[in-house]
């Protein structure tokens, strides 16, 4: 049976690709940080807890990941976890560096330590890319990262590259653009709305409160996208990859696609509060995933629409679940 690890399994993405890996009849390892709360609410969503095996450990810890490599000896170790929301890297600058760039120093030393034959991959993304330099962003656009932890992400994406060539291992970056889910966390803009508009629906809430609504982003569904994470450490090289959809749409317009599917206007209820503006602003991604369509086969299968409206219906039923209790 074959075995990989993922960190960050706790996470929307960690979450999804544990589920595609038992589907594969994979034996599905996860690295499970040390918190006072219970993280594991969306393995439970999927119904896979009792599926996955977790190990204590954290990225800043290197014992504890090499540690986790002996306890489970995979084939394959997904590197998903990090201090991912952008907003906070700027107030905690120095955690996002130490978990989201050193953390990936750290699991490719465990890796190269314990057994380098091991497949890996790396989460990378389009925040890379920041103030984009061309209209649309391929593996070989030059970065230019807006935020800490695009900076971090940029050290975490050439130091998997670095030891592809320095040590020949099978070291895959996927530079993958926003994709979202009932799975995703309550602070991105996403599901922020979806929740919102659910709460405005049913009542509970009267307005939304966002930052700068102009912004565009090319949005996907993370379903589909931890499949790319699993092809890319099926092909015989490893290489980099952009993940997208090749289509960009702006806050408002996702906004607006939220409400009108419950019968609202978005203009009546969204409102506009600076202190959800960023220090430097990502204004525009819109990623080409040609080179992932024609060699790893892999294509988005859900429309902006079709996700915004899986992500108001469980947040409707979330809500409805809150008020009844
Ligand atoms: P997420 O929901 O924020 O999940 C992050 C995961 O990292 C959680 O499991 C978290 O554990 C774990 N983690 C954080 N700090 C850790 C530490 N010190 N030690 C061990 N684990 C730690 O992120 P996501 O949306 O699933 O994204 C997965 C990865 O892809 C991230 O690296 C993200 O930066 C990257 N990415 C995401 C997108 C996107 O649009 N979603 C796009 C491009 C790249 P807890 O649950 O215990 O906090
Ligand atoms: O913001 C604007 C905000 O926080 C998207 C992470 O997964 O994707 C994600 O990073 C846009 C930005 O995602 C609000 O200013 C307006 O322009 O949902 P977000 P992100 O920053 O793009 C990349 C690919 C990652 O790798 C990251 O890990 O929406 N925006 N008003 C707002 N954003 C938030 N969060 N909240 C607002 O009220």
């Amino acid at each position: 049976m074959k075995k990989a690890l993922i960190t960050g399994i706790t996470g929307q993405d960690g979450a999804y690709l544990a589920n595609l890996l038992l589907e594969k009849g994979y034996k599905v390892y996860g690295l499970l940080a040390r918190r006072s709360t219970n993280t594991l609410w969306r393995l439970d969503y999927l119904g896979i807890i009792k599926d996955v095996e977790l190990i204590e450990g954290d990225m800043t810890d290197l014992s504890s990941l090499i540690r986790a490599i002996k306890i489970s000896q995979p084939k394959e170790v997904y590197n998903l976890a990090a201090q991912s929301f952008v907003g906070t890297s700027w107030d905690q600058p120095l955690l996002t560096a130490q978990v989201t760039g050193l953390g990936v120093a750290n699991i490719l030393e465990a890796i190269r330590l314990t057994d380098p034959s091991i497949r890996f991959y790396q989460a990378s993304t389009s925040e890379m890319f920041g103030l984009i330099q061309e209209e649309k962003q391929s593996e070989t656009t030059p970065f230019y990262p807006r935020s800490p932890y695009g900076v971090a992400k940029l050290y975490g994406h050439w130091l998997t590259v670095n030891y592809r060539e320095s040590f020949n291992m099978h070291a895959s970056s996927g530079i993958l653009f926003n994709h979202e889910s009932p799975l995703r966390g309550i602070e991105f803009v996403t599901r922020k709305v979806t929740d919102g508009v659910a709460r405005i629906k049913l009542g509970v809430e009267k307005e939304l409160r966002l930052g700068n609504i102009d912004a565009k982003r090319d949005w996907g569904f993370a379903g589909d996208y931890v499949e790319a994470m699993w092809l890319m450490l099926q092909q015989e090289t490893p290489d980099d990859y952009v993940i997208a959809t090749g289509r960009t749409t702006t806050v408002r317009d996702m906004c607006k696609i939220a409400f009108e599917y419950v019968g609202l206007n978005y203009e009546d209820y969204v409102v506009i509060d600076p202190k959800f503006y960023r220090p430097a602003e990502v204004d525009v991604l819109l990623g080409n995933p040609t080179k992932a369509m024609q060699k790893l086969g892999w294509k988005p299968k859900t429309t902006l629409e079709e996700l915004i409206t899986m992500m108001v219906d469980a947040d409707l039923e979330r809500v409805r679940k809150e008020v009844n209790a």
